[in-house]
């Protein structure tokens, strides 16, 4: 089992560490032995991904995703314990780690968004684990780029008609409602962007594509032609879309921090135990003072990484405000560091650590995708960049002002 102590830090409360605990008790039972598990054909990953769903709702974890008036546990989504949970999953299997967060994800929209009656209407299923929740914002011609998209509905009456195209879709196929980010207004780049919730057996939908990744995952190419959507599905408000995104991507990119802090986690317990068995030239290669580097460096990282991460997570769950910046290093450091721990965790593993089917060569690939989705390490940049220059302006600003 991973090092504990982080689980004291102030970040965190008495509820978090108990949920810690007794999910990852859970987890040990139920998650455990579907790990090893990891179909790369549409249909095996689809069963798999349900089975997940449906262990992750008997559990009752799955209403975490969601605020309590709607089935949910706490009142708002609380980041912290949506970061322990994917810390936890991670360490045992990236699916189950995927099949949890993608439902909060796919909804957090209309968790953050939504009328009552949409709410009323997606939550508690979604809690429940009877529907699959999907979030569609990037296009073939707009990943980074998010104000670029074309994907378009237009006002008919009481029913927007959507037309466009969205790709690299988690839970592409298998969902049952998509939050498409899309065009409806004249105005501008991101000031014309809205987001609508879209279900899965509309007429007109279609999933054309399903990609087979490094580390297999449902993932999806959907397609809108003429799709009628009830006006009562919008989200917020027209022009709304892209604020939507990005307050949903405010809670859910610590997360993903958390998830590439899970992989860390169990990489650096995977490069330790084989460093304390394994000898080399008559004695353990935990013995020798590179190898013993290399796990200096593990633990400095994931140490850093969760700091930033419940950071995040803790500015967010008490102080409710935006936390781009803070999600923003939380995602990039945690996933970036992660990425260097897994690699020198196959290292100390040597030529097994590269053999399909160990398991720091499926971390290897599992780690890949964090530093690209939700916001690629390079855009993340940007953002905390862009933040720390607007803080020396405003402060400027502000001493003029006097
Ligand atoms: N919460 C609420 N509002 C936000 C916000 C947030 N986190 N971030 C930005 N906004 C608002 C801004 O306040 C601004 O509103 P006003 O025009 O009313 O002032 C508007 O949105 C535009 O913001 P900004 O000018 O900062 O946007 P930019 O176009 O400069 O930059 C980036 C946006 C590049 C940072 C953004 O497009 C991004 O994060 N891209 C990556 C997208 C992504 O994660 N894609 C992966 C797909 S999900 S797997």
């Amino acid at each position: 089992m991973p090092e504990q102590t982080y689980l004291n830090w102030p970040f965190l409360e008495d509820s978090h560490r108990a949920l810690a605990r007794d999910f990852r008790a859970w987890a040990d039972r139920e998650i455990a032995p579907l790990a090893e598990e990891e179909p790369s054909d549409e249909a095996g990953l689809d069963a798999l991904a349900r089975e997940l769903i449906s262990r992750l709702a008997d559990g009752g974890w799955l209403r975490y995703s969601v605020p309590a008036p709607w089935g949910g546990i706490h009142e708002t989504l609380d980041v912290r314990a949506l970061c322990l949970m994917r810390e936890t999953l991670a360490q045992y299997s990236g699916m189950a780690d995927f099949s949890f967060v993608m439902q909060g994800l796919g909804s957090g929209p209309i968790s953050l968004f939504g009328s009552e009656e949409i709410r009323r209407k997606y939550l508690p299923d979604v809690a429940a684990g009877k529907r699959i929740a999907a979030f569609a914002l990037s296009e073939p011609e707009s990943g980074s780029d998010v104000a670029a998209m074309t994907a378009n509905a237009r006002l008919d009456g009481d029913t927007y008609i959507l037309n466009g195209e969205k790709t690299l879709i988690s839970n592409g196929g298998l969902a049952h409602q998509y939050v498409v980010f899309c065009r409806t207004e004249d105005a501008p780049g991101a000031k014309g962007l809205s987001a609508l919730v879209v279900d899965a057996d509309t007429p007109g939908l279609a999933c054309t594509e399903r990609f087979n990744v490094i580390a297999p995952h449902p993932l999806g190419r959907i397609k809108f032609e003429d799709c009628r959507v009830p006006a009562s599905h919008l989200l917020g408000n027209p022009g709304d879309g892209f604020k939507i995104a990005m307050s949903s991507l405010d809670v859910f990119r610590s997360t993903v921090g958390a998830a590439a802090l899970g992989f860390a986690r169990r990489a650096q317990d995977e490069a330790i135990a084989q460093a304390r068995s394994r000898l080399s030239f008559g004695k353990p290669l935990a013995g020798y003072q590179l190898i013993q580097e290399k796990i200096a460096d593990m633990a400095l990282k994931i140490d850093a990484a969760a700091l930033l991460v419940y950071r995040s997570a803790w500015t967010k769950d008490t102080q409710g405000a935006r936390v781009t910046r803070e999600a923003a290093m939380a995602k990039l450091y945690a996933t970036e560091s992660a990425q260097e721990v897994i690699d020198q965790a196959v290292q100390i593993w040597g030529g097994m650590g590269v053999v399909v089917g160990s398991t720091v060569e499926r971390l290897y690939r599992e780690i890949r995708a964090l530093r690209i989705y939700e916001g690629t390490s390079e855009i993340q940049k940007l953002i905390i960049a862009g933040q720390a220059i607007a803080a020396v302006e405003a402060e400027e600003a502000a001493k003029e002002a006097e």
